[in-house]
């Protein structure tokens, strides 16, 4: 491709309203450009990145043994009333009338369709597993669209799903599909983790998202420094084994505490450590109140309070509603005499606490001396409540945990049956019984991923595309162009390597060379091949973007030095 022909509006300065690297580079290395907020074109470079994204994606899927489809944007309205999401999705849900004054969903996902679609085409459990993929745009009206391509408003997903007639064959398709998700990630060169991560609204169990590291992504990971062991921070589990030490108890004693409210105010206060105080939250937990026991040194994990009770909306009290059914402020909260109606739960470090510090439910008052089982009882239990800490062993037993950031890349659910049931999706079983059908969905963030690239794959001159995904991988450049015997060799590489078959970009601009090696490295082509002043030599200078390095290269031997350099 000649660079006249095509367009690469590169950019010298870095736009302000781009705050990362990727948005950053993106832009100025004319890879898109914005027609809306988190409304992208894909200019020609990116067009080309997509479609290696996308060639790798369907080789994997193909290999996993899922089958491509194209379904519709437009769905009709019927459908999310079926499952009822219709009316549990707000503003985010982008939905339109037609000319008929009839409803549609512009659809950002779509397990209604493809449950539609195969509720009437099979019947028996002879016809299943199926497992079927599309790659298409989907529509999300964010309220914050932000950091470019990594949270749009119209962004390119494949999205897949499996239909069984029983657990076995949806694990089955579940493990295939993870490991071809890991092979598209590592394919793409990522630094990624598969993430043990919270069902949600989807309602299934199990599922997994695929975590590229990176410090704008927006979810927090914890994962083992030497296993493989990762979670969404929502989800790890917390296995320390706590110690009670064998202090002899003290009697419980009420203290004044003018005005200390937080763990820090009244440890400092009381000169004792955070972690014998005992940290009591009370939480909103669907209808009913519950007080939230955790370790002064240790945070709420509200997912694992929701989980625990199986609850849908988990919040903390307001103060009035706090004040109101504790008679005291937040400050002065505590489990000792306490109404009979409220339950009482906790994290199981507070049950080794000897002679602790609680708040007395009255203001400005907490109590010492405090110890577990003598001074207030729990009901209904124990868990697992609090946040996983940096340093806490891993859950599998091997190594310590991390913290890292993660952009969320693709993510793999066992939804069960909650959309078959929802829409009549039923197949005849072997003893002739009408089932709902078990399902699995899966998505890749296609958009997302080559800006997660860009992420971890660019350095102070630009983007450093890894060969795979790179949109040419040579690109060629005349010093001057108005040098004959430099434009003509140039001219005779780009033949060659056309070809020969390798994608080739070719800067045929009456461009000062300084432009033009600036804009080479920002574009990010793998090996550039200048044509210079010792073009009468037969000799070219190669140049491997990836590592700086470069070569004095003959002619002669130009092909196969570049094949070593672009073919693993
Ligand atoms: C909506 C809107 C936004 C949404 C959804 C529905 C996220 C929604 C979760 C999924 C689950 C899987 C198939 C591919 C893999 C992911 N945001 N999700 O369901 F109506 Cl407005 O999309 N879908």
């Amino acid at each position: 491709m000649k660079q006249s022909m095509t367009l690469i509006p590169t950019l010298r300065e870095i736009p302000s309203d781009a705050e990362i690297k990727s948005h950053q580079l993106l832009l100025r290395a004319g890879y898109i450009r914005q027609n809306a907020s988190g409304i992208y074109s894909y200019m020609p470079l990116a067009k080309k990145v997509l479609q290696k994204v996308e060639a790798i994606v369907r080789e994997e899927m193909d290999r996993a043994g899922a089958v491509e489809l194209l379904m519709p944007a437009l769905t009709p309205a019927e459908l999310w009333q079926e499952s009822k999401r219709w009316y549990s999705y707000g503003p985010e849900l982008m939905r339109m009338k037609d000319r008929h004054d009839r409803d549609f969903v512009i659809g950002p996902t779509h397990e209604e369709v493809i449950t539609s679609l195969v509720r009437d085409e099979v019947k028996s459990y002879k016809r299943l597993p199926l497992a079927l993929y599309q790659i298409q745009t989907k529509f999300r009206d964010e309220q914050r669209p932000r950091f470019g391509l990594l949270r749009g408003r119209e962004f390119i997903m494949k999205d897949a799903y499996s239909f069984h007639a029983n657990h076995e064959s949806l694990d089955e398709i579940y493990t295939k599909i993870f490991d071809a998700y890991s092979n598209v990630f590592r394919r793409c060169g990522l630094d990624f983790r598969a993430v043990i991560a919270d069902s949600g609204a989807m309602g299934g169990k199990d599922t997994h998202e695929f975590m590229v590291l990176s410090d704008v992504g927006e979810d927090t990971i914890a994962y083992s420094d030497t296993s493989s062991f990762a979670a969404n921070i929502e989800m790890a589990p917390v296995v320390v084994e706590y110690e009670k030490s064998n202090e002899q108890e003290f009697a419980l004693e009420k203290v004044k505490t003018e005005g200390q409210k937080t763990i820090d105010e009244v440890s400092t206060y009381l000169n004792v450590e955070p972690s014998k105080c005992i940290k009591s939250l009370l939480f909103k937990v669907d209808e009913s109140f519950v007080l939230v026991l955790v370790r002064g040194d240790h945070e709420v994990n509200d997912i694992k309070v929701k989980n625990l009770f199986d609850a849908t909306v988990v919040e903390l009290a307001t103060p009035e509603e706090t004040r109101e059914i504790m008679n005291c402020s937040v400050g002065s909260l505590g489990p000792i005499q306490i109404a009979e109606n409220i339950q009482v739960i906790a994290d199981h470090a507070v049950k080794m606490i000897v002679n602790g510090v609680c708040g007395a439910n009255e203001e400005d008052y907490h109590y010492i001396g405090v110890n577990p089982d003598r001074d207030f009882s729990i009901n209904p239990q124990y868990a697992d409540l609090r946040f996983i800490q940096v340093g806490d062993p891993s859950p599998d037993g091997e190594g310590t945990i991390v913290f890292a950031r993660g952009i969320e890349v693709g993510h793999v659910f066992k939804l069960g049956t909650r959309y078959s049931e929802a829409m009549n999706a039923m197949f005849l079983d072997e003893n002739g019984r009408n089932q709902p059908m078990i399902m699995g969905s899966y998505g890749i963030g296609v958009s997302r991923t080559m800006a997660a690239v860009v992420e971890q794959f660019n350095d102070e001159n630009g983007i450093v595309w890894p060969v795979d995904l790179a949109p040419y991988k040579v690109h060629v450049i005349p010093v001057n162009n108005k040098n004959d015997s430099q434009r003509s060799l140039a001219e005779n590489i780009y033949d060659q390597l056309q070809n020969n078959g390798i994608d080739v970009l070719f800067d045929d601009r009456a461009e000062r060379p300084g432009v033009k090696f600036a804009d080479s490295d920002l574009i990010g082509i793998p090996v550039r091949i200048t044509v210079g002043k010792r073009a009468e030599e037969g000799i070219v200078e190669l140049k491997v973007r990836s590592n700086g390095e470069t070569l004095e290269v003959n002619t002669e031997n130009l092909i196969e030095t570049i094949r070593s350099f672009i073919v693993k």
